[in-house]
């Protein structure tokens, strides 16, 4: 990642490269073999829905998202498809076991894509509640509250994901005690109960919003979508932040070869450690606001 943001302060032009999943176009220019390239994710839902926050399987054959479809459980609510025979299913809702008339959002797989994270709030300005599904004989268990310590009554718990390997679950929180606004947390697992949870600190935190985090694989560098002074042109721009020697780094915009004038969020780490997903309502290819949030794939062949 170190070597990763240097090339950011290098390099000053993003590159698309036009990549669907099963198919791959050429680049229109030759590009540097270590360039960083954003590439368009081939996804199942029509513009109309308000897609939001979408969210794959590490395979690339498992999408969720959340749009408030009128054909739902009620206001918003959590939708799949899967990937099969080169392209995607009919979007699908997730069911009652995970969808209600409350509002349901911010949905994240584990890395094995057997679990499932996401927020349930039925007025997201006052409080949320964090659920868990789990993926059983092909279908997704009766969503549960993961409960305090993590999820407090009248508090916010947004952009929850599991770490790598299952054990620590991270997520933002306006709880008391923090830096002020929402701040960064992690909570570690101890058999099936999580422990109290850990603030990240005043690097990372502030007395801003820290929100919609996403953990890197080897747990040390958190990328996360916000408003700063320079975002650019004012959207929210990923930041990221970087573990060393104990403490995370003051939080840095992850630079003009991914942000865009759109909106940049939702983000996740690919399995493969080079390829970052994020979610963003500019069009790369178009270099335009594009006409629904879209998901991209930054592919770095230096690592994230
Ligand atoms: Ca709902
Ligand atoms: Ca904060």
């Amino acid at each position: 990642m170190t070597r990763y943001i240097s090339t950011f302060l290098l390099l000053g032009v993003i590159s698309a490269t036009i990549s669907y999943l099963g198919c791959t176009t050429k680049p229109s220019k030759q590009v540097a073999e270590e360039k960083i390239t954003i590439s368009k994710v081939t996804v199942p839902f029509r513009p109309d829905e308000q897609p939001f926050c979408v969210s794959l399987t590490e395979d690339e054959t498992f999408i969720v998202y959340q749009s408030p479809r009128s054909d739902g459980h009620g206001a918003l609510d959590l939708w799949f498809s899967r990937f099969e025979d080169g392209k995607w299913s009919e979007p699908y809702n997730a069911g009652p076991n995970i969808n209600s008339s409350s509002n349901e959002a911010d949905g994240k797989f584990s890395h094995d894509g057997k679990s499932m994270v996401f927020v349930r709030s039925d007025d997201f300005s006052k409080s949320t509640e964090l659920y868990i599904s789990y993926l059983e004989g092909g279908s997704w268990t009766k969503a549960a509250p993961i409960g305090a310590p993590v999820s407090l009554p009248d508090t916010k718990e947004f952009g929850a994901n599991f770490s790598h390997d299952g054990t620590r679950l991270y997520f933002s929180s306006d709880r008391e005690g923090g830096e002020g606004g929402m701040d960064h947390y992690y909570s570690e697992r101890s058999g099936q109960t999580w422990g109290e949870p850990v603030n990240l600190g005043p690097g990372i935190n502030t007395e801003g919003n820290e929100n919609d985090l996403t953990i890197s694989l080897d747990e040390k560098t958190i990328v996360f979508g916000t408003k700063k002074s320079d975002s650019i042109e004012g959207s929210t721009d990923l930041y990221f932040s970087q573990l060393t020697e104990g403490s995370w780094s003051p939080i840095q915009n992850l630079g003009s070869e991914i942000n865009s004038p759109g909106n940049d969020s939702c983000a996740w780490f690919g399995h493969n450690g080079t390829s970052l997903y994020f979610n963003s309502d500019w069009d790369y290819d178009l270099g335009k606001i594009g006409e629904s949030r879209l998901v991209w794939k930054a592919s770095n062949p230096k690592g994230f």
